[in-house]
């Protein structure tokens, strides 16, 4: 028998594989609807997909980052309870994260599962936050929210020890982003802008010489920041996020979910404590991820899938010959 060195209180091992599974099911029947212009039922496609299969795993699972609220999402709503019975764990979830992308067959659309011990994961409202994402081997600290986005990218470029020209910021492509745009360019830095899917552009931060990107900046979802604070526990790097709560129905929802201080900034180990699991399959091509291919006779999928812990990150490419299960259940 193999050691198993899964520290004290660490989630069970096997779990690596389980999480992979949900998150490739949910890419391959998003990957269906790649390219129809059809977001709803790409992002419907997932969502039954994921929830199948998490109903499937040995785990008493809640969902604490999902679709939304029960009323307005009738599956994987946060609250909701899936797998079949086993160790108890939060999940937060987007099971096609880039439904647009996925939609126009754009790059980096993602299926993402996040699995931690019960408590561990922020409970954040699906609002915005505001966020700021660096990849691992910088000085903590090194950029910081409160931080003009010019001063961001010249302090990054010094710690790397490159000229800020070198320095790639990975923007989401909104309006409200334009004085941070500028505010990067006007250094020499250059601006990698995305449609969406902004968990792939944080994650990109983590690879710079393969993705090009060296610091995720921005205001996007909150339920993505939590997933990407997750990605990161494992993978190493720094983000903060803070929640935009500007107006009373954002702080009651917030409030809801134990909330005290709106203004809070919290470090991605605040929003993901404890050990934690991340797998992101790609639905669409990407930058570090290929999209679901289809082949006559089988399926392949290539996942991102790692664990805090050990700080394991294992891509692994999947031939799913068993096709039919895809299509059938
Ligand atoms: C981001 C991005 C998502 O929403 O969180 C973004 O990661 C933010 O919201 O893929 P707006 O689109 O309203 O700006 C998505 O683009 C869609 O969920
Ligand atoms: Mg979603
Ligand atoms: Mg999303």
């Amino acid at each position: 028998m193999t050691e198993d060195r899964t520290p004290k209180g660490a989630l069970d091992r096997v779990l690596t594989v389980e999480v992979m599974r949900v998150t490739e099911r949910a890419a391959v029947s998003a990957a269906r609807l790649r390219g129809r212009g059809d977001e709803r039922a790409a992002d419907q496609a997932a969502v039954d997909a994921m929830r199948r299969e998490l109903n499937r795993l040995a785990i008493e699972g809640i969902v604490v980052i999902g679709e939304g609220e029960r009323d307005e999402a009738p599956m994987l709503y946060i609250g909701e309870a899936v797998g079949a019975g086993g160790q108890r764990v939060d999940i937060a979830l987007d099971p096609l994260e880039g439904t647009t992308l996925c939609a126009k067959d754009m790059p980096n659309s993602l299926a993402t599962l996040a699995l931690a011990s019960g408590g561990a994961l922020l409970n954040a409202p699906d609002v915005y936050m505001e966020k700021i994402a660096v990849g691992p081997g910088y000085p903590d600290g090194i950029v910081d929210l409160d931080m003009p986005a010019d001063e961001a990218v010249r302090r990054l470029a010094k710690a790397k020890g490159v000229d800020v020209h070198e320095i790639s910021a990975c923007i989401l492509d909104r309006p409200r982003h334009a004085d941070i745009i500028a505010a990067v360019r006007s250094t020499g830095a250059a601006v990698r802008l995305i449609g969406d899917g902004d968990i792939a552009g944080v994650i990109h931060t983590t690879n710079p010489i393969e993705t090009g990107v060296d610091i995720y900046m921005g205001t996007g979802g909150a339920p993505e920041g939590v997933l990407a604070s997750a990605a990161l526990r494992c993978i190493g790097g720094q983000m903060q996020g803070r929640l935009i709560l500007k107006t009373d129905e954002h702080k009651a929802r917030a409030e809801r979910m134990g909330i005290i201080d709106f203004d809070r900034v919290y470090s991605h180990e605040e929003m993901a404590k404890g050990d934690v699991y991340f797998s992101a399959t790609g639905v669409t091509d990407g930058n570090m991820l290929q999209g679901v291919r289809f082949y006559p006779d089988h399926i392949t999928t290539e996942t991102i899938v790692m664990r805090s812990s050990t700080g394991t990150v294992r891509t692994i490419k999947a031939k799913h010959t068993d096709f039919s299960k895809f299509i059938l259940d």
